[in-house]
């Protein structure tokens, strides 16, 4: 009997998916495999249930004779593996990032004679509301929040890019590219002082206040899905502190960032240029502490910034204070540095790794942009902050845009730089 195989990549089964198997069924036996995790992240929406709960799911389905784990997006080992006569797919992925997935699929069917079947998807108002309620779900605070932790456990770096506003969550959220025979997409989210502060046109020194970065944050989560790490600057006073924890744990925020700063913060990326004052351990250890004894999930992590290679006090005293901190709860250390090269946060990390292998540990890597992510993931980062660059990247593309229209007093000299409005409407949901 001739076998065709299916693959699912979903947390629910609606009547778009029975169809497929019904027609599979004339096909011959009916092989479906279930996408892990870490791939079906790559370019879908995060799972509100276990990989082992959505494996279950498939295997109730009736008329499947087996169910298999696919580990990787493109099909190419598993039909090495099974050798499937059909591939069955909805028509959906004709278009948008999964067309890769589909073309690379092509090629190789037709390398041993196999047949890709497409039946028309099923898009009705049924399986589009089933689509709303779950994206809904994965925004719900207790959803979102845990969300990074489980992150941690499932890939090799958390990729985390900045965001500032509604558009650049969007971005955040709906950015898929195809790259190197695989999909990717951003982790996470996060909300920079640096960048919250310069949209609103103002200096990275906590003058605005956390009213308005809350306001941010909230205008982010009404259109996003994704989980948020939060630029707490130095969290300010203790006192104050515990509330900022109580508020960010309660909007569903899934971290802080706390540095150990104190005084007038300036952005750490002015170093020792400008006059910052580096807290005592004794003080921030007090703070991780009270913001540890005030939150009441297991999801929220606060994470320990350490600004002494920053303010060149030595990889001693960086290490020193990582051990107090996480001695203290932090979840986390965040290592910051303003080399050109990644070396001292690599060393760093080596020998924080040689002392504690489980405490996640976060780089920015801003001034040293050549490390790839696999090798900061080889030095045990856990998480990858782009703290700025979609702020770097929009201002100078808009003060060209206003230097060309002051120039030529029309606008039609800047139209072929610009998106056309129809793709920032596809951008936004209507619902
Ligand atoms: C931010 O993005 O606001 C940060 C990172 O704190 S840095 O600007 O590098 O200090
Ligand atoms: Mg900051």
């Amino acid at each position: 009997m001739a076998v065709i195989y299916t693959c699912f990549c979903t947390d629910v089964i609606h009547e778009g998916h029975l169809n497929i198997i019904r027609q599979a069924k004339r096909y011959g036996e009916v092989v479906a495999g279930v996408l892990c995790d870490s791939e079906m992240i790559r370019y879908n929406r995060f799972p509100t249930v276990s990989f082992e709960e959505r494996k279950q799911m498939v295997e109730k389905i009736e008329g499947i004779s087996r169910v298999v784990v696919q580990n990787q997006i493109m099909y190419d080992t598993i039909l090495e593996e099974l050798q499937p006569e059909y591939v069955i797919h909805g028509d959906n992925w004709l278009n948008g990032p999964e067309k890769a997935i589909r073309s690379r699929l092509v090629k190789k069917l037709n390398e041993y004679g196999g047949r890709l079947i497409e039946v028309p998807y099923t898009y009705n108002e049924t399986v589009r509301k089933i689509d709303t309620i779950y994206r809904e779900k994965l925004a719900m605070p207790e959803y979102r929040r845990k969300r990074l932790k489980q992150l941690l456990e499932m890939v090799p770096i958390v990729k985390t890019m900045e965001a500032h506003s509604g558009l650049t969550g969007l971005l955040v959220e709906k950015t898929v590219v195809e790259h190197d025979g695989g999909l990717d997409q951003f982790d996470a989210m996060w909300i920079s002082s640096l960048c919250d502060s310069t949209a609103k046109g103002k200096p990275d020194i906590e003058l605005v206040d956390m009213t308005s970065r809350f306001r941010t944050i909230d205008d982010i989560m009404e259109v996003t899905t994704k989980p948020i790490i939060f630029d707490g600057d130095t969290g300010g006073l203790t006192q104050h502190f515990v509330y900022t924890v109580k508020s960010l744990e309660r909007m569903g925020v899934s971290a802080v960032i706390i540095e150990d700063k104190t005084g007038l913060k300036k952005n750490s990326l002015f170093g020792t240029e400008v006059e910052q004052t580096q807290d005592s351990i004794e003080n921030f250890c007090e703070k991780i502490a009270a913001g540890k004894r005030i939150q009441r999930t297991e999801d929220f992590m606060i994470i320990a910034r350490i600004e002494s290679l920053i303010l060149d006090r030595g990889m001693e005293d960086a290490l020193c204070r990582a051990r107090a901190y996480v001695q203290a709860g932090a979840d986390g250390i965040m290592i910051h540095s303003r080399k050109k090269t990644a070396d001292e946060v690599l060393e760093f990390c080596d020998y924080f790794r040689k002392q504690d292998s489980n405490t996640p540990l976060v780089v920015v890597p801003t001034s040293f942009s050549s490390i790839t992510e696999a090798e900061l993931a080889a030095h045990g980062v856990n998480i990858v902050i782009y703290a700025n660059q979609l702020t770097r990247s929009a201002f100078p593309a808009m003060e060209q845009t206003a230097q060309k229209i002051l120039k030529h007093h029309r606008a039609l000299e800047a139209d072929a730089d610009l998106m056309p409005i129809k793709d920032i409407i596809t951008l936004i949901d209507e619902e």
